[in-house]
């Protein structure tokens, strides 16, 4: 069983490194390698320059870096000294980075130099913002430290302050559908609840993997992915910055031939379709993991006929902090988001509140010792989401001989035309004909007030978006769903917006069609 008490700190899964194999590789990459101790030295000298700068116990520091080796120096030096590193998506705009800042009430923000300039007066308005450490190079801002000299005199070994399991970490914010986003609390001892249960269960990585996570560190994937289950086992971790385009990551994996790989569907499927990709060396992947949307069948075959493997699917959220829904590399369903992973329990609940039948679809409550316990300073927002231990996660799903099917949404059902429709089962219909990169299909409100659906398409090379094109969608899914399925309105875009996650970026779409 998993003994709380034992994770007071959550740096421990990086310190424990110093004697077990200090000359280990921790980190490698384009802006470096460092070996386990030479890793914990710089945290040691982070969290030292923390608490010199003045830092109070609990303090929060804003994290606006990408995936170099300062990530986990900062991030667990800062959290050995017992300060709350706010990990941030660097593509933020101003405005919600501005909120960010104001709800956190960080007065110290690590930002990567490249980056420094969305820091402006405007950036900052309101803030309790006080000093800006730039790393991995110099800005040109105002109240800026450059990290040598911030970390300058600082002392290489640091002892964990005495803080408990149960203390506030670290925090994200959720990526904010709806609404504003929510800072999601997570606590010391998390960190060592998804190495026990994802980690040692379902991924099993040993000292000597390489682990490449293409989801960035500020996002609660790669956070487990790159800063936690590598150090839990002594592996090495690949950190690369700059947009993973397919060249850069297919680059990054020759040059570095990592075992395992973490992307989302759309990463191997971008990977699938690089033009060179037959020629490069994928020799190295023993593994490729699949989170945070759902894979098709294509893409696992695509993948699969590449490497030997198809990616291995799973789902997790920040709030749970990792995975808790996982295939296996040698048991896995096509379809399924997986089974539930040992040390989480998951329920589905009818409409009606009731638990839901094998085969009958409900809606996914998860409990695990890794969930946040609470949203920062939200508490409507945490009454409906933590539910006691349980945590609402607000998809629906099928269960069938333990394994769970994602049915949608919750709340994203709409009534076109007096009838029912479920978008995202239009959208895999449409994304299954040839013609079709990749696609969104949104419910829209016409002048009448009268919901329809839009299909927003990024064709394959060589197709147009002409009515000609639409027809043939349209017909495909008159014949593979029911006609009034079929959307009205289909725009054509030659790549659909991302997050900074690689999601398909809906809010985007829903702003501004045309973009
Ligand atoms: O979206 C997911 O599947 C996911 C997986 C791991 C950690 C966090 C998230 C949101």
């Amino acid at each position: 069983g998993f003994d709380k008490a034992q994770h007071r700190n959550c740096s421990q899964v990086l310190w424990q490194n110093l004697a077990r194999n200090p000359d280990k590789t921790a980190v490698t990459g384009p802006k470096g390698s460092l070996s386990y101790s030479e890793l914990i030295a710089e945290a040691a000298r982070w969290g030292n320059a923390f608490a010199r700068a003045g830092l109070a116990r609990g303090e929060r520091i804003a994290f606006f870096l990408d995936d170099t080796p300062v990530y986990p120096a900062a991030f667990y030096g800062a959290v050995r000294a017992g300060f709350v590193p706010v990990l941030l998506n660097i593509q933020t705009k101003p405005d919600v980075l501005n909120y960010f800042l104001k709800d956190s009430g960080a007065r110290f923000a690590l930002v990567e130099a490249d980056l420094a300039k969305v820091f402006d007066a405007e950036t900052l308005a309101d803030t309790q913002l006080e000093t800006l450490i730039i790393a991995n190079g110099a800005a040109d801002v105002a109240n800026a430290t450059e990290a040598d000299a911030f970390l300058d005199g600082t002392a290489t070994t640091l002892d964990a302050a005495d803080t408990g399991p149960d203390d506030m970490a670290f925090w994200m914010y959720s990526s904010g559908s709806t609404g504003r986003p929510k800072g999601i609390v997570h606590l010391h001892h998390d960190v060592a609840y998804i190495q026990d249960s994802f980690g040692a269960h379902v991924l099993k990585l040993d000292e000597d993997d390489i682990c490449y996570s293409v989801p960035k560190a500020y996002f609660a994937y790669g956070f487990g992915n790159s800063l936690v289950f590598p150090f839990a086992v002594g592996a090495t971790t690949l950190l690369v910055p700059d947009q993973p385009r397919p060249e850069a990551v297919l680059n990054a994996i020759e040059a570095y031939r990592p075992t395992v790989l973490f992307g989302l569907p759309t990463l191997y499927t971008a990977l699938c379709r690089a033009p060179d990709i037959d020629t490069r060396d994928l020799t190295s992947l023993r593994q490729s993991m699949s989170a945070a949307e759902i894979l098709s069948e294509d893409v696992y075959t695509a993948w699969n006929a590449k490497v030997g493997h198809g990616p291995t699917e799973g789902l997790g959220s920040t709030e749970m902090l990792h995975i808790y829904l996982s295939n296996r590399l040698d048991d896995h369903r096509l379809g399924a988001a997986g089974a539930r992973v040992p040390g989480y329990e998951v329920r589905l609940e009818t409409p009606e509140g009731k638990p839901a039948e094998p085969g009958e679809e409900g809606v996914m409550f998860v409990r695990g010792h890794s969930s946040a316990p609470t949203y920062w300073n939200r508490p409507d927002k945490t009454r409906d989401t933590m539910r006691g231990d349980w945590i609402y996660t607000g998809d629906r799903f099928v269960e069938k001989d333990g394994f769970y099917y994602f049915q949608g949404r919750a709340d994203d059902l709409v009534k076109v035309s007096g009838q029912w429709v479920w978008p995202l089962e239009v959208e895999r219909c449409l994304n299954e004909h040839p013609d079709v990169n990749e696609c969104a299909v949104l419910a829209e409100q016409l002048d009448d007030k009268r919901t329809a659906l839009r299909a927003i398409v990024s064709l394959v090379q060589g197709r147009t978006g002409d009515e000609a094109q639409t027809k043939r969608l349209r017909d495909h899914i008159k014949t593979h769903l029911t006609p009034y399925k079929a959307p009205r309105l289909f725009d054509y875009l030659p790549d659909l917006p991302k997050t900074g996650t690689g999601k398909i970026d809906r809010q985007a779409l829903i702003r501004n069609p045309e973009t």
